[in-house]
């Protein structure tokens, strides 16, 4: 359970913490004025594609699209659709590429959408439990039953439990999109009465709550254009060469072109290593810290930190920069040479921990420290540890003794929202009656015993919950046998049906979390439905998702059947307002151009035809204002400095969260006594064809992960759960000895 939590991470329903993706439409004063040219590669695009038609059969014709899942990059999906089938996904030719904000090409996840749509394991009817709850039995049923099943449920559940008990659960597959089924779910609930929302992100939010800590924001991320002059760059924890993270790998490759200097600090060798990487160091898995503060002791000790920007804009570099209130010895100076347990963070101490050569540290560090500007860039591999607040919060602080923060060139490390993003605004979800919020790590918990949950533990809103969980959406999520944190734990309550009383899920695939509905719907796929998809923080434009084929078999979209369940509610027309699915696209398109007028964004009928919208934008450089005018501009931290040390978490005494961050072995880690007994230490990645994450499509194996944003881990489905350990898996191995 994540203690820490961030008021200013909070942006989105669903994924609250996910700032810089997921939030509404940001007017930011720092949005460039450059005017917006709707390039006439627009139309250079539509003469392509009807050239290529008139040289295809007649009856083929080229549909541009895209998809709407949880995927950093939007890109530009070309479906030949031949009476009324995908034939083939083709996309944007290279000479189309505009440099400035280049709209993805299809990678090759992208290419292979059509296997992921037409595949033969798709869901086709909705189905009803018959078996146990997670026995995976279920028969078919008509929507008209399956609709009335959810509606009476939810008036039953309601009645008894109140609206609290309903829960909404993480559904990140469909969060590319500004319209989506958990967000109408949402609206629905509230209509009603009401229900339980969470915030934090499975994904991100360890970083996310960790990174404000230093700087006050997570919003720590600059353009990436901002790094064509970056002589150095860490990849630390971080695969854009597999995981399509934004347009990272668009501007690394190009930095590498040239004549960026890359090191991959990993310990898989990676994609990103071998095709990016000048040199690749390995670590253990969860030891980063260790050799981060390896890195900033020998920085320290052979003067190499940069003294005026830390005398100028940091507290808690020694000890004379302390906050008020704090015992002797707690700076990072002490920390590094073992004033208080008298321990020297050299590079020989971190050897043995993270099994990188002293002498690799060394370099590392000197390399780092010595180029200017350098930037270090933490993926969010490492923070989806339990040491993930840690290991964010450390990269931030080598970011910050070596003056990288604020400048064109370096980074800041840390979550890396991007501050100047614009985003579609979504449909309306009126308002929540239930104020309550818990953690989403929480969940399990408030199915189980919701009265166990406090403010303590992260409870925002109320002091206490009334009821447990008692019905749960699950749509367009594998979150709750699959992704979630200890499976174990969260498996033993799903399962157990005295408990929660009703599950929803709609997937396109029978995943381990379906297999727990009680209702599993067949939901249409982004090439059956209208919606517009949205990049993540490293593009800045919208693309038109086009429904281009017809829902086979009785495949509905959750917006179609939701509003079933709302007229069996007697709320179908406040919940719809008349509207059909693509008519919210229209709409959603509307009051996005109302609120940004500055935009000039097309009307949906001019996106018909241009397919896209680029927001306006410019170079920006996060904390460039605070470093620059530190005086008008502090940072938003109590201190106004960047916190090397902060009070805050000092005076939370959480010794997993230390205010200083630093190494401490982690659960599970390397250095658990378990490891004697478990010498194989197992992490994963995100798959480079998967078409969301890789469970659904991988048949045998599923993934789990330890709780607490335990290491991500690979499981074989038959494997049998050891009492001590939390998941054992397979795929990458590291050997701890
Ligand atoms: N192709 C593809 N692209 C995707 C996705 C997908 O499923 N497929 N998913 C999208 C989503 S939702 C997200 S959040 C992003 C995720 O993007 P990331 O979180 O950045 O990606 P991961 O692959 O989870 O982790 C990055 C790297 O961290 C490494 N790693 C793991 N543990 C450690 C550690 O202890 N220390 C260090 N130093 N490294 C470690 C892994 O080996 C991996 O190479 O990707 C997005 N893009
Ligand atoms: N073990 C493990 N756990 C993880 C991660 C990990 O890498 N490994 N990654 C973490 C991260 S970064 C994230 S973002 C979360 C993601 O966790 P989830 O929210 O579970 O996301 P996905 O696995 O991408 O997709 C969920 C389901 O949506 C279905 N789906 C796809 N398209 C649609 C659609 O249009 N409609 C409907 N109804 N369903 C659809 C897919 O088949 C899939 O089963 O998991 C987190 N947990
Ligand atoms: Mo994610």
């Amino acid at each position: 359970m994540i203690k820490i939590t961030s008021d200013s991470a909070k942006k989105r329903v669903s994924k609250a913490a996910e700032l810089d993706r997921r939030q509404f439409i940001k007017a930011s004063a720092a949005l460039a004025a450059i005017p917006l040219i709707v390039s006439d590669r627009v139309a250079a695009s539509a003469t392509t594609a009807q050239v290529k038609e008139a040289t295809e059969a007649d009856t083929t014709r080229i549909i541009a699209t895209c998809s709407t899942f949880d995927c950093g990059g939007k890109c530009d999906i070309r479906t030949h659709v031949k009476d009324g089938v995908v034939t083939r996904i083709s996309t944007r030719p290279d000479a189309e590429l505009d440099n400035d904000m280049p709209i993805m090409r299809g990678c090759v996840r992208g290419r292979s959408y059509r296997k992921f749509v037409y595949h033969p394991d798709r869901l086709k009817y909705p189905m009803k439990r018959v078996g146990k709850r997670g026995e995976g039995k279920f028969e078919r049923i008509s929507w008209d039953e399956a609709t009335t099943l959810i509606a009476d449920n939810l008036k039953r559940i309601t009645a008894k439990y109140g609206p609290s008990s309903r829960y909404m659960h993480v559904a990140t597959a469909v969060t590319g999109g500004a319209f989506s089924g958990d967000l109408m779910a949402r609206r629905l609930l509230n209509l009603t009465g009401g229900y339980l929302e969470s915030y934090h992100s499975v994904s991100m939010g360890n970083t996310a709550a960790a990174t404000p800590y230093t700087y006050g924001t997570a919003a720590s991320g600059s353009s990436l254009d901002t790094l064509a002059q970056t002589p150095l760059v860490i990849l630390w924890g971080h695969n854009t060469t597999e995981t399509i993270f934004g347009h990272s790998n668009h501007y690394f490759q190009q930095m590498k072109q040239n004549g960026t200097r890359f090191i991959v600090v990993d310990p898989r060798y990676s994609d990103t290593a071998s095709s990016l990487a000048d040199q690749w160091i390995p670590l253990l898995p969860s030891t980063d810290n260790a050799l981060m503060d390896a890195m900033m002791y020998v920085i320290v000790t052979e003067n190499l930190h940069d003294k005026a920007f830390i005398d100028r804009y940091t507290l808690g570099f020694d000890e004379n920069s302390m906050p008020e209130g704090v015992p002797a010895n707690e700076s990072l100076v002490a920390y590094l040479r073992g004033a208080k347990d008298g321990i020297e963070k050299s590079p020989e101490w971190a050897e043995p921990i993270t099994k990188v050569p002293a002498q690799i540290i060394r370099q590392l560090a000197r390399d780092y420290a010595n180029t200017k500007p350098a930037a270090l860039i933490q993926g969010w591999g490492p923070q989806r540890h339990n040491c993930g607040e840690r290991s964010a919060r450390g990269s931030t602080l080598l970011a910050t003794i070596t003056g990288n923060v604020g400048i064109k060139g370096g980074w800041a490390a840390g979550y890396g929202g991007i501050g100047n993003r614009k985003f579609m605004s979504g449909p309306d979800l009126g308002s929540n009656s239930v104020t309550a919020k818990i953690s989403v790590m929480n969940w399990v918990q408030a199915a189980d015993d919701a009265s166990q949950i406090t403010p303590e533990q992260g409870l925002k809103g109320a002091d206490k919950l009334d009821n447990n969980i008692r019905f749960l959406f699950s749509l367009a999520g594998n979150y709750l046998a699959n992704q979630n944190p200890d499976l174990r734990q969260a498996v033993k309550i799903v399962e157990d049906e005295s408990k929660i009383e009703f599950i929803v899920a709609s997937d396109l695939y029978l995943t381990p979390s379906a297999k727990y509905a009680d209702v599993l719907l067949p939901e249409t796929s982004f090439m059956e439905r209208w919606n517009i998809g949205q990049t993540w923080g490293t593009g800045n434009y919208i693309l038109l998702s086009e429904k281009v084929i017809e829902p086979q078999f009785e495949r509905r979209s959750d917006y179609e059947w939701l509003r079933e369940v709302a007229a069996k509610l007697g709320v179908e027309q406040a919940f719809s307002e008349g509207r059909s699915e693509k008519e919210w696209i229209e709409h959603i398109v509307e009051t996005t151009r109302l609120a940004m007028p500055e935009e000039n964004m097309p009307t949906f009928g001019q996106l018909l035809v241009k397919r896209r919208h680029l927001f306006k934008s410019e170079p920006y450089v996060a904390f460039e204002q605070n470093i620059r005018d530190p005086q008008n501009h502090p940072f938003p931290t109590p201190s106004g400095k960047i916190e090397i040390f902060s009070k805050r978490l000092y005076d939370m005494h959480h010794p997993e969260i230390p205010a200083l961050s630093h190494y401490v072995p982690a659960h599970e880690g390397p250095e658990d006594p378990l490891s004697q007994k478990y010498p194989l230490q197992l992490i994963t990645w995100k798959g480079k064809t998967a078409p969301t994450q890789l469970s659904t499509r991988i048949p045998g194996y599923r993934k789990c992960r330890y709780r607490n944003y335990g290491s991500i881990r690979w499981m074989p489905e038959n494997a049998t759960f050891s009492a001590e350990i939390k998941c054992v898996s397979i795929t990458i191995a590291v050997f701890l000895k």
